[in-house]
């Protein structure tokens, strides 16, 4: 058979090519054999769970040679081709991670903190800086919910328009090269059922962003077929409309088999090309994969693949496929001759034979490394209890743990700890050094072990947030008081100013420069491309400023309104709380979240869901900050950092009057300290936002009484009150009240617990702490709806009374 669909001038040319080819082959060849073994450490116990790149091979050995440095890839668990095509993962990598070896030396991706399968490069410096990323492979760290990886993909494509269009930033070539860098996607057949997709799909249509997303269709989503997932079982049948043409900007949409090795290199050179010079989304929809394997170790596809099914995988098979076409592959050169890329089969035989060989090698080294220091840690715990059972009154007990832990075959350090801190049960009642040394060891071994699955859930170097010292509000003598929207707004303008790398979008954040105008005029004086307007997609609005805040930029992305959080809450609790802890610190997105909320009225208007977000959020910053200044201040903090946090402005707050500081974009709210606001002696009183109106006004009804409160506002909710200065405040007053928006449960039990708990003000309480929160239900419409459904004034009043006629039933006699 002769093939002229590719061309080879020269002979020097054709064996490049051969070699190439071949070179795929064997990658192809490596990653299927890992599969096969990694599914055989998980059935025999060596690993918990697996979940491959069988059957998805050959379409990735084509994505990976249009991926050049600079470009990002936003992907899922089948890419593990890609990942050693590209010449960022090997076979023993494969098994590292498998394992969950918790060493980032050898598990370069998360040390052990993910399933396998999920990858992601070094964005930082060890401390803490981008690296230059222009000239490396950037790999977004994966995260397992189906379509999760698609905001962040708009990100990192916008990203490269962003490099493009803004002049001031065309020279920034650590992070780009004049916006030519194209982000990647890559998704499964099945997850394109997601809202996310299709959400994604719409907005890098519009915004005409340099994305390639390629759809993995393997027909099967786990078990459920296409016909259940897709209409008219076709992805690209149905993205049709997004097309683009003569009149109107689109995406280049490409269909292609998935074992058609020459023509997907082909399709992916193309849409290289389309999305990096013209800066067009590119969608190409890889058709006729399978799952040699099934979906993952968990359980087989035997159970819902019909025998015709089963037998078509095994026919279509790429990598069979792949090899069918090596082997019958001629060509005719100008002076006649044949050219092959194998003389016979026996040439492809004696390629797989060394293909497995090398993974058998590399699965046991991967192993050694992964086993050995633990059968190490347990070698020296042995030793110490068995000098401290030699001292024991209890030393059969202590001998016989001891043999529990040398029988177990592979040790984990979940065995060697359990019978260390066991063993201390035993010799509770005893004091000699032996014991001593034991106690010193287990305690020293916990603390060690624990950093490597705590670690790095916020930044932990000097450059963290937290940091960051506060800088007052300087004011002229007689500075007039103003709106406050508009001490955001000139302060918005003065960050604007000082840094190139910010933008700032939302729901109607360019033109009217948003809903409350704190942005007012500002897209006029900064551009359209620093200052936008976006569709109505929270879940996106979050991933653009994901996917920009991982590649250099700082961008602010606006939530209308906090009750519309939600929409996005995914995003934000999945990827982004997650995503310096679970890339072990090696990558973060410093991406501030303005939203505004607090106390308003209506079901879906409230803006008080603290609880929930203190609960998804671990992982960023969760300000509350109670006037337009302080909110500022907070901007201007998380600026001069590099960590996340959402900023909750108080909706009814934009119109009171606040005075505009003269260092503007300079002065800072610190994060993490709370704020006294009013002193006093017997009760204190917790709260934060709008709320704290409410507790003012009660406390000079209280006052007139003779009940004197101390306000503490906490600023700040995630961390909370970093220096306890609520504990002191207790250890005067001994009495503690938390009035808080939010419904019973909510943010007032985050709060009981940072103060009872963890700063240990139990021990100075004379009173039961009380929480004074809002109704079990989502508040009522209109003013009475605020009032029935909202701590009140005379709901605070009477908490507070409650406690003190509990103190004095004789002086503060019943109300009701
Ligand atoms: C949001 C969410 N729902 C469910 C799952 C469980 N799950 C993991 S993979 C998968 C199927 C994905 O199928 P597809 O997108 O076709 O990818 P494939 O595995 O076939 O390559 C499901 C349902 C998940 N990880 N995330
Ligand atoms: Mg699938």
């Amino acid at each position: 058979m002769i093939k002229k669909a590719i061309e080879t001038p020269k002979k020097l040319s054709f064996q490049d090519f051969r070699k190439e080819v071949l070179n795929d082959f064997k990658i192809a060849l490596i990653s299927r054999e890992c599969s096969l073994l990694g599914r055989r450490e998980v059935l025999t116990g060596k690993a918990k769970f697996g979940i491959f790149g069988a059957g998805k091979e050959v379409p990735q050995l084509a994505m990976a040679k249009a991926f050049k440095k600079g470009d990002w890839r936003s992907g899922y668990y089948r890419d593990q081709t890609f990942m050693m095509a590209i010449g960022e993962f090997n076979a023993q990598h494969f098994f590292a991670s498998l394992y969950g070896h918790a060493d980032i030396k050898v598990d370069s991706f998360s040390a052990g903190r993910q399933m396998n399968g999920h990858f992601a490069s070094h964005s930082l410096n060890e401390d803490g800086t981008f690296k230059n990323l222009s000239e490396q492979y950037n790999i977004s760290a994966d995260v397992s919910p189906t379509a999760g990886q698609m905001p962040r993909l708009l990100g990192l494509a916008e990203a490269s328009k962003k490099f493009r269009t803004i002049k001031e930033l065309n020279n920034v070539n650590k992070f780009s090269n004049n916006g030519n860098e194209i982000a990647w996607g890559t998704i499964g057949n099945a997850s394109t059922s997601e809202g996310l997709f299709f959400e994604t799909v719409n907005a890098a249509g519009v915004l005409q962003v340099p994305m390639v997303i390629s759809i993995w269709d393997d027909d099967y989503g786990i078990s459920v077929h296409s016909k259940y997932q897709t209409t008219k079982e076709s992805i690209s049948e149905i993205l049709k409309g997004f097309q683009r043409d003569e009149n109107n900007n689109g995406y280049e949409i490409f269909v292609v088999e998935g074992w058609n090795y020459s023509q997907l290199v082909d399709i992916y050179s193309k849409a290289s090309k389309i999305a990096r010079e013209e800066h067009v989304p590119v969608i190409i929809h890889v058709k006729e994969l399978t799952q040699p394997q099934g979906h993952s170790t968990s359980g087989s596809h035997e159970r819902y693949k019909s025998k015709d099914r089963l037998n078509w995988e095994k026919e279509n098979d790429c990598i069979p496929k792949m090899r069918d076409w090596i082997l019958n592959f001629e060509l005719e050169d100008q002076e006649g001759e044949i050219l092959k890329f194998v003389e016979d089969e026996e040439e492809i035989k004696a390629l797989e034979k060394e293909v497995k060989k090398e993974v058998s090698a590399a699965r046991r080294k991967a192993w050694n490394a992964y086993i050995q220091p633990m059968i190490d840690e347990r070698k020296e715990l042995l030793q110490l209890l068995q000098n401290a059972a030699q001292k024991s009154e209890n030393k059969i007990f202590i001998e016989k743990l001891k043999r529990e832990l040398a029988e177990v075959d592979e040790p984990i350090r979940k065995n060697i700890l359990n019978i260390g801190r066991k063993s201390l049960i035993y010799l509770r009642d005893e004091t000699f050094e032996e014991k001593q040394i034991l106690q010193e060891w287990i305690k020293k071994y916990q603390a060690v072990q624990q950093l490597k699955y705590s670690s790095h859930l916020y930044n932990e170097l000097d450059s963290k947030a937290t940091n960051i010292e506060e800088i007052e509000p300087e004011y002229d003598d007689e500075a007039e008081t103003f709106d406050a929207r508009i001490v955001l707004r000139n302060n918005f303008d003065a960050l604007l100013t000082q840094h190139n790398e910010i933008l700032i979008f939302g729901e109607d954040s360019g033109k009217i420069g948003d809903v409350n105008q704190g942005l007012e005029g500002l897209q006029e004086k900064h551009g359209v491309n620093r200052v936008y307007d976006t569709g109505i997609r929270e879940a996106t609005i979050i991933g653009q400023g994901i996917g920009m805040a991982m590649r250099g930029l700082r961008p602010i992305a606006e939530i209308q309104y906090l009750d519309y959080v939600f929409y996005a809450a995914q995003v934000l609790t999945d990827d982004l709380a997650t995503l310096r802890y679970r890339s072990f610190g090696k990558q973060k997105a410093p991406l501030i979240i303005r939203t505004r909320g607090h106390r308003l009225e209506g079901i879906w208007h409230s803006g008080s869901q603290m609880g929930s977000l203190l609960n998804l959020l671990r992982g960023l910053y969760v300000l509350v900050p109670r006037n337009m200044t302080k909110a500022a201040g907070f901007y201007n903090t998380l600026l001069k950092s590099d960590e996340p946090a959402i900023v909750i402005e108080n909706l009814n707050g934009y119109r009171l009057k606040e005075r505009i500081p003269n260092n503007l974009g300079e002065f800072t709210t610190p994060i993490g300290i709370v704020e006294t606001i009013k002193e006093g002696d017997d009760i204190t009183i917790v709260s934060y936002g709008s709320t704290l109106k409410l507790v003012e006004e009660a406390s000079k009804d209280l006052s007139q009484i003779g009940i004197d409160v101390e306000i503490i506002d906490t600023q700040t909710l995630l961390p909370f009150d970093r220096d306890q200065d609520v504990l002191g405040s207790i250890q005067k007053t001994n009495r503690l009240v938390i009035v808080d928006e939010d419904v019973p449960g909510g943010a007032s039990a985050y709060l009981l617990d940072e103060i009872i708990n963890k700063q240990g003000a139990y021990y100075y309480l004379d009173s039961k702490p009380v929480t004074i929160t809002a109704k079990a239900h989502r508040p009522a419409y209109g003013t009475d709806g605020d009032y029935f459904s909202k701590p009140s004034v005379n709901d605070i009043f009477e908490g507070v009374y409650k406690v003190m006629h509990e103190v004095d039933p004789v002086k503060y006699k019943n109300l009701f």
